[in-house]
Formats: structure tokens, C-alpha cells, sequence
């Protein structure tokens, strides 16, 4: 392979040029394409996937789907897909989604701008030229306008840095990287490493048919029930007559899921009031529903202890063995500062007599065997290890790409103290790049197919307002980007969330920067920033 360090390619190699290339197929490279396309522009999707999807390509453990509503999670930018998609189930399965993001293709015809099992390995800024040159694995390299990172926020795996990992002889699963065919653990004596949301939606599944399942917990989630069900006819049907104003909502809210009403503050209301409300918001089964409940919950930590302590006296109650559920209550940050989980009989799943939960901060993994896995007191064998270690989030994907702008500075060194962006959209030193959901957006805070909607029509309108007049490129000032990485830092820095070692602070990546990542401005307040940064003819950025 040639060196992508070193690399730089000239005219003289190119194989095609397009106005944009889109790095990712996933909903955000999917809608990019169709809408370039659309407005007159010529682009090209590339993914190292099979096909569409993105996370939803990926990810394909038994129990994965999406823990934001379907008649949320899906796109409005055409009210004919919004009208004509059946959604069958409240939270839709990875199956049903994958067949959505399909659908989409078909419907749009994208395929034959989409090409796939090809990884973008680099994209140089040609200063001459005012181009990138973007070069993938599988030989081509081709001269864009415009390069939209649409590569997803957690979509670069982590394995555990436990030493020993080569040695283990059995099966290894990885919940982001699942076999397309599907994995039978029956009869078989199963490892899962991790309790995140995947570990917390497969665990229940992979108990049921394992012979033995033993689930190696670091750090305890707060889960709440999903309260899964099949749609109803009606309330689909009243959801469809009043998708206008509900998506109008759903742009302007705080998370990009509408909430009524405005929260009073935790303090506010009785002991029994709040209670009651934490109730509700238990039985909602929203994501949402509990850290929203009150408007100090995500700022105050005696708020915020108010509904740990109801989620955990939940868990006291689901889980039989006392010591057990000690083990699987959180203590040591706020909810809501690393995601919060839905599940589906997760903490019951600890009551089966053929699962067993190893609390790592009592007795942490010392080593993998050829059999199996030690930790400070015992040797463990097992038929297969399930690794649900998660992701380099937010910024894993973006440096994974060789890319090098003005003056050959490579986004990974820009980047080396944390991610510095203008509006999580654009990066000073990298003109006419874009990064969908990028950090310092709210992007992971929020429903991401209204932030994905948001940054692809805002990318798109850039483009346009750029055709209109004149301009080959655009680059935001290290001034503008500056003061939007501080006013994004003091705002995490008002929250609890730094309190928290989770993918949000990077602090489950070792080396990595510890700064919170996205942006906790709120969706809608955020949305009208990046319009008035449009309306003032892109203010913050140097058009040339
Ligand atoms: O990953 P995670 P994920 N030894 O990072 C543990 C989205 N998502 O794939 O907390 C032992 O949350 C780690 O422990 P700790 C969602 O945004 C959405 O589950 O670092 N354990 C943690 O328990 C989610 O947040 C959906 O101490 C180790 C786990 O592995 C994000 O993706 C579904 C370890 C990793 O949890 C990532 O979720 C799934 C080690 N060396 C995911 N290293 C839905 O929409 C790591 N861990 C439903």
C-alpha cells in the first residue's frame, strides 16, 4: 500500500472530479448526495461498507435498534417518504432501519453515485487548484470542490488495551462489527466485555441462549425500560397528519425531540410530585423522559441525585441478589453524563440463574488467556468473548482520514490538544470541508436525523450561495473558530458532565484529550446561530 503519510498526488493521476465527494453512506452521506444532486451539483459517496447504512450497516447485534422513537428517527426532508414508510414497532430493530436506509437508496436512485468496500485513506487541500485530492484504497484518486466528512460519531470500534487479547484461542464477537449471518451461542459458555447501550440491548438476547453468560461490568449505566411495542394504527396515522408541525418541534427542541411544556427545577415540586414525575418518565420509556424531566437535572448535582437515586432504587428492586444490584447501580456520576440506556429486561436478565455479573472494580481483568480471561481473583473460560467496548467517538472516523489542508497541516495534528471546529461544521486551515454532526454540534446530544438534516441543508445552501456568487472556497477564520470551541467548552463546562469518564469527555480512549465534544447549547438555539451565520453571508468564514 502506498504511504499516506507521504503521498501527494497531482493532476496528472486524478480519475474523476466531482463537486463534492461525501466520505460515508450512512443517512448523513445518503441525504448529502440526494440533495447536491438534486440542486444541480455532481458527487460522489464513498464507504468502506457493503452497502447503506452507516451505524445501521454495522452494528448488527442480536437486540440492536434505535433507542430514539421510529416516528422520530427517520428523515423529513420529503413528506411522500415521511407519508409512505410503514414503521412497524416503537423503537425500530437494526433490521427494519438497514431496510429503510435501502429504501432510501432505491427510492432516490443513489446508488449509482455510491461506491462501496472503499475506504477514503486521504484528502490533500491543492492550494493551486482551490481542490482536494481524495484518494481510497481501492486505487482511485479523484479532484473535489468539496469534501463532506459524513463518517458518523461512533463508527471507529475500541477494543480493550487488556493485555493478552492475541492470545485468546475461542470466538470473538465485536457488537459494532457483528457478522452479517448472525452468531448461535447455544449451549456455549459466553463472555460480554462492557455495559454500554449495546452490551445493555444484546446481553438479554445472548442470556436466553447461551448456556452461561458472564458480563464483565467496569462501570454500571443507568437503563430505563424502552417500553417496546408494536405501533398502533392510530397513532401512526395521527403522527402522519400533524408531521409539519411535529417536525417543526422536533428542529426547534431542546434534543431534537419535542418535550411539552417547560420544566420547572427539580427543588421546585414536592418529594411526591417528583417522584411521580420520575415514575412517568420510567414508564415513558423516552430516552429523554428522566434527564428532562427537570431543567437542573444535566446542571445540578443535587438534582441530578434526586433521579440516580430513582433509577437505583429501581434497580434494588428488579435485581433479587442485593449484592448484585449494589453492583449494578452507578454511584459515581450524575445520569445522563454518560448515555443513558433503554433495555429490554436488562437488570432482570441478572436474576437468571445462568448469568453472572464480574464487577471489574472489585476484581478488574488482569489479563486474556488462550481459554478465557483472568482477573485479580479468578481464571474464567469461555466457548466465545463478546467485546461491546465502543468507539473513538465524535473524532475517531475524522483523523482515521489522511487529511491534510493549507499549507499540508494534517487534521490530526490540527486537532492533537482536541477537535477545534467553527460550528462543528468547518475547521480554519481546511477550506470547502465539512463535517456532518462534527464536534462542537450537538450531533450526539440530540435526535441525529434532525441534526443531520440540519448540517446537510446548511452545507448544501453554502454550496449554493457560494455557485451563486462567485466564490471557489470557503474557510472559517481562527478567530470565529476560537471563540465558538471556548463558548462550547464554557457551556459543558456549566453542565455535570464533565463529572463523568465517558465517549462525551474522550476519556474511554487512552491519550485522548479530555474535552467535552459536543455542543449542549441545544438544538433549536444552535440551528438559529448557524442560520444567522448564513443570513450575514457566512459570518465566521473568508469566501475567496
Ligand atoms: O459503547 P460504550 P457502546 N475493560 O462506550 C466498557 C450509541 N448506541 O457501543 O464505562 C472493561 O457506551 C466501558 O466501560 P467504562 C450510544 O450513543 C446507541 O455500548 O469505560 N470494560 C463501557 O461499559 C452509545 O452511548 C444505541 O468503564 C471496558 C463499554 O465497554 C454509543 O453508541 C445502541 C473496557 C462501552 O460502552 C456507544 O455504545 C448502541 C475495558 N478495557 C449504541 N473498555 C441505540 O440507539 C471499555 N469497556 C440503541
Amino acid at each position: 500500500m502506498t504511504d499516506v503519510q507521504t503521498t501527494t498526488e497531482t493532476s496528472d493521476d486524478l480519475t474523476a472530479s466531482y463537486d463534492a465527494v461525501i466520505v460515508g453512506a450512512g443517512f448523513a452521506g445518503m441525504y448529502m448526495l440526494h440533495k447536491l444532486r438534486w440542486l444541480g451539483f455532481t458527487a460522489r459517496v464513498y464507504d468502506a461498507a457493503g452497502g447503506v447504512g452507516g451505524t445501521w450497516y454495522w452494528n448488527r447485534y442480536p437486540g440492536a435498534r434505535c433507542d430514539v422513537q421510529s416516528l422520530d428517527y427517520s428523515f423529513s426532508f420529503d413528506s411522500e417518504l415521511e407519508q409512505e414508510w410503514e414503521w412497524t414497532e416503537k423503537f425500530s430493530t437494526q433490521p427494519e432501519i438497514l431496510r429503510y436506509a435501502n429504501h432510501v437508496a432505491d427510492r432516490y436512485d443513489l446508488w449509482q453515485d455510491m461506491q462501496f468496500n472503499t475506504r477514503i485513506e486521504a484528502a490533500h487541500f491543492d492550494e493551486g487548484a482551490g481542490r482536494w485530492i481524495v484518494r481510497t484504497d481501492q486505487g482511485d484518486v479523484v479532484s473535489a470542490q468539496h469534501v463532506v466528512m459524513a463518517v458518523g460519531t461512533l463508527s471507529t470500534p475500541k477494543l480493550p488495551e487488556t493485555p493478552g487479547i492475541e492470545t485468546y484461542q475461542g470466538e470473538t464477537y465485536q457488537t459494532q462489527k457483528w457478522p452479517h449471518e448472525g452468531v448461535d451461542f447455544t449451549g456455549r459458555r459466553v463472555a460480554v466485555i462492557g455495559t454500554g447501550s449495546s452490551a445493555i440491548q444484546s446481553i438479554p438476547l445472548i442470556a436466553e441462549q447461551a448456556a452461561h453468560l458472564t458480563v464483565f461490568q467496569r462501570t454500571p449505566n443507568f437503563s430505563m425500560p424502552a417500553g417496546n411495542r408494536l405501533l398502533d394504527a392510530d397513532e401512526v396515522a395521527e403522527r402522519r397528519a400533524d408531521y409539519p408541525a411535529y417536525r417543526q418541534m422536533a428542529r426547534e427542541s431542546f434534543f431534537g425531540i419535542p418535550i411539552p411544556g417547560e420544566p420547572k427545577m427539580a427543588f421546585e415540586v414536592s418529594d411526591d410530585e417528583r417522584d411521580a414525575t420520575y415514575q412517568a418518565g420510567w414508564e415513558a420509556g423516552n430516552l429523554v423522559a428522566l434527564i428532562g424531566a427537570y431543567g437542573d437535572i444535566l446542571f445540578d448535582k443535587a438534582a441530578n441525585d434526586t433521579a440516580a437515586e430513582f433509577i437505583r432504587s429501581k434497580i434494588r428492586d428488579i435485581v433479587d441478589d442485593p449484592e448484585v444490584a449494589e453492583d449494578l447501580c452507578p454511584t459515581d456520576y450524575p445520569v445522563g453524563t454518560k448515555r443513558p440506556c433503554l433495555d429490554t429486561n436488562y437488570y432482570a436478565t441478572f436474576n437468571r440463574p445462568n448469568v453472572r455479573l464480574v464487577n471489574l472494580r472489585k476484581t478488574p481483568i488482569t489479563q486474556l488467556t488462550p481459554q478465557g480471561i483472568d482477573t485479580s481473583e479468578e481464571s474464567f473460560e469461555f466457548d466465545a468473548i463478546v467485546y461491546a467496548t465502543g468507539f473513538d467517538a465524535m473524532t475517531g472516523s475524522l483523523v482515521a482520514v489522511n487529511v491534510r489542508g493549507v499549507g499540508g497541516v494534517e487534521l490530526k495534528e490540527a486537532w492533537s490538544d482536541g477537535p477545534m471546529t467553527y460550528l462543528g461544521l468547518a475547521v480554519s486551515g481546511f477550506p470547502n470541508f465539512y463535517t456532518v454532526t462534527g464536534p462542537q454540534s450537538p450531533s450526539v446530544l440530540s435526535n441525529m436525523m434532525v441534526s443531520i438534516e440540519q448540517h446537510v441543508d446548511w452545507i448544501a445552501d453554502c454550496m449554493v450561495y457560494m455557485r451563486d456568487n462567485g466564490y471557489s472556497t470557503i474557510e472559517c477564520t481562527p478567530e470565529d473558530q476560537l471563540a465558538w470551541v471556548e463558548h462550547s467548552s464554557e457551556l459543558g463546562d456549566q453542565t455535570l458532565y464533565p463529572l463523568a469518564n465517558s465517549w462525551y469527555m474522550g476519556a474511554n480512549v487512552p491519550g485522548k484529550p479530555r474535552v467535552f465534544l459536543p455542543y449542549i447549547g441545544g438544538v433549536g438555539p444552535y440551528r438559529e446561530k448557524c442560520d444567522q451565520v448564513a443570513a450575514n453571508g457566512y459570518e465566521g468564514f473568508k469566501l475567496a
